[in-house]
């Protein structure tokens, strides 16, 4: 039973908490990105439904196709059966929706003054443009808004974009906004106004020079962009129009908390669990009743407040003050900063997963490691490399970035439990020591590198997580280099500026944005103290089709942590009434 109604609305408006509105946040997500990938580079396929399938499950399906009911995460078997003439193209290696990626995260970056561009996952980026804002806002001439011109250079004044100033730009929340006299001269409406028509504009030139249509958010702060951006898609832009404080409220309070960036799995769950007065143990996680909870169920529940939401979030191994940040985010306040972006990614991993035929002899791990081994040597070469000497001889390149920790993690697989009712247990360890400086030469290649590498340290550390000479049933092996240190600040041993402080504060942040699963079953995929790790994996892998999943630092899909308790496997929380499909209908 509900206790709260919404006939007689309680809320404790006096702790309602203040923020200010001085910044202006972009927040971009490209449509059906790893569709459009194949789109771009055949353009033949746009016209048709195309699904980007990872094994047994469909990443992602372009319009055309969830125009015919595909849906994003579907089983390739129910896709196919809501359109038989759906085309699938093989999403499994990463590597051109990474480097896709890249190149739009570079367009966007060159067009921000402060740096501070910051990318979620693929196909997310952040954008602070305040201070392009502000500039442009002294510009404006009320006496020819209709021949407005925006400045793209504070040191140019012929960059930049004609628009008309007269209005907005896009679409707004809420839909026709009641615009009163005084609130057409208010700073705010400016900034949002000009807000929108730079957003138009790097919107046209993704599509335009790039070939990718994108969805924006326009707002003061990430939380309220990414929720705003998600109201009119694809190819389209929404602008919040938070020019009173109940705008913002009533935006919030339509949300289901799920669906609010940096609530959480386990976040919402135990607030949904409170405002339905109901124990944990209850509810299961795909319970109807509670995934439509709202912030206003939330907040008009009687006597809510930052200290109730501390008392139900709050103990043993939680963030101190989670109470006051989600009471925050209810309201649609959220302080984080975009991140200014770094050329060099935090880590460099890859992995391959075992699932059905396990690791099991000498001879197949020397396989593996050697060519896991390869490969992070090949992406260390693309990533951290200065790229203008590309064409000159491989010796006159550069290191932009050395990792200074290598580490070895793996995940093995063990039955449980009795024949009728057998699940797997999975158990991941990890191993780190000093990346040897050999890796760093460019007299040999990568290949010959790579096999030193396995013989001087991964086997090592291999011989210190398992002690057994065979017979380890290993479902997963990572090879991971960490702990970059730029290499202009290197100055003598430990004299460098280690990034990876600055990426550890990165990566706490992006915990807003990230869903984990905290559950004490000891999730195989929880991060170690490096930060977050990437683990995609669709169920019922044969081994034949096992790929090297490579999840570097920066660009891991993130914020789809569930860990299936029958197979394993790392399925999004949108994807698991699907998933428990997939296992009831039968391997
Ligand atoms: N992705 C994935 N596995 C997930 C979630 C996402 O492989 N569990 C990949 C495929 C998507 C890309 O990340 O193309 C971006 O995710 P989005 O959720 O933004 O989905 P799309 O960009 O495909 O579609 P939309 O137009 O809804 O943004
Ligand atoms: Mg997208
Ligand atoms: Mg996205």
């Amino acid at each position: 039973m509900m206790t709260a109604s919404l006939s007689t609305p309680h809320r404790a408006r006096d702790h309602k908490p203040y923020e200010s509105q001085d910044r202006i946040i972009l927040h971009f997500d490209y449509d059906c990105f790893y569709a459009s990938v194949f789109e771009n580079e055949n353009p033949s396929l746009k016209s048709l439904p195309v699904g980007v399938k990872q094994k047994s499950i469909l990443a992602t399906c372009n319009y055309v196709a969830r125009g015919k009911g595909v849906k994003k995460l579907m089983l390739i078997s129910e896709a196919q059966k809501l359109c038989p003439d759906l085309v699938l193209v093989n999403g499994e290696d990463l590597t051109k929706f990474r480097d896709a990626s890249k190149k739009l995260w570079g367009f966007l970056r060159s067009h921000s003054w402060n740096k501070r561009v910051e990318r979620l996952g693929l196909d997310e980026v952040f954008m602070d443009v305040s201070d392009i804002i502000s500039y442009n806002e002294q510009l404006l001439n009320p006496n020819s808004l209709a021949e407005s011109f925006f400045q793209l250079s504070d040191q140019d004044p012929e960059k930049g974009f004609t628009f008309d100033a007269t209005s907005l730009f896009g679409c707004t929340y809420p839909s026709q906004p009641s615009i009163q006299e005084e609130t057409w001269g208010s700073p705010l409406y400016v900034r949002l106004l000009l807000s929108s028509h730079l957003a138009g504009y790097l919107r046209h030139k993704l599509e335009e020079d790039f070939g990718y249509t994108s969805t924006c958010g326009v707002s003061t702060n990430k939380t309220l962009a990414k929720l705003a951006g998600t109201k009119n898609k694809p190819k389209n832009q929404t602008t919040l129009m938070s020019l009173t404080g109940e705008v913002v409220q009533r935006f919030m309070d339509e949300h289901q908390i799920r669906k609010i960036p940096g609530m959480g799995f386990r976040t919402s769950h135990l607030v949904e669990n409170h405002v339905l007065s109901r124990t944990s143990e209850a509810i299961p996680h795909d319970d109807e009743h509670s995934a439509k909870i709202t912030t206003r169920e939330v907040l008009e529940h009687p006597s809510m407040s930052s200290a109730v939401l501390e008392k139900v979030l709050g103990g043993p191994g939680t963030e101190h003050g989670i109470g006051l940040k989600v009471w925050n985010l209810l309201h649609g306040i959220d302080n984080a900063a975009v991140k200014e972006a770094s050329d060099v990614p935090s880590q460099i991993s890859i992995e391959d997963t075992y699932m059905s035929k396990p690791i099991n002899t000498q001879a197949e791990l020397l396989r593996e490691l050697c060519s896991l081994s390869a490969s992070l040597m090949r992406r260390m070469h693309v990533d951290l490399m200065d790229e203008d000497s590309t064409t000159e001889s491989p010796e006159s390149r550069k290191w932009l970035a050395h990792p200074k920790t290598l580490r070895l993690s793996t995940r093995t697989r063990s039955k449980l439990g009795t024949e009728s009712q057998s699940r797997e247990n999975f158990s991941r360890s990890s191993r780190s020591q000093p990346l040897p400086t050999f890796v760093f030469s460019l007299k040999e290649g990568p290949e010959m590198i790579a096999e030193r590498l396995v013989n001087d340290a991964i086997l090592p550390l291999f011989r210190r997580l398992h002690n057994e000479r065979q017979g380890w049933n290993l479902a997963l092996i990572n090879i991971c280099v960490t702990n970059m240190v730029l290499t202009g600040n290197e100055d003598g041993i430990g004299g460098g500026r280690d990034i990876s402080v600055m990426f550890r504060t990165q990566d706490a942040k992006l915990k807003e944005f990230t869903v984990y699963d905290n559950s004490p079953q000891a999730n195989p995929y929880v991060a170690d103290a490096s930060g977050l790790e990437c683990m995609k994996q669709s169920p019922q892998e044969q081994s034949k089709q096992d790929s090297d999943i490579e999840s570097v630092g920066w660009e891991e899909e993130d914020g789809y942590t569930h860990v299936c308790p029958l197979c394993g496997n790392t399925i999004p929380q949108f994807a698991l009434p699907a998933h428990e499909r997939f296992h009831a209908l039968g391997e």
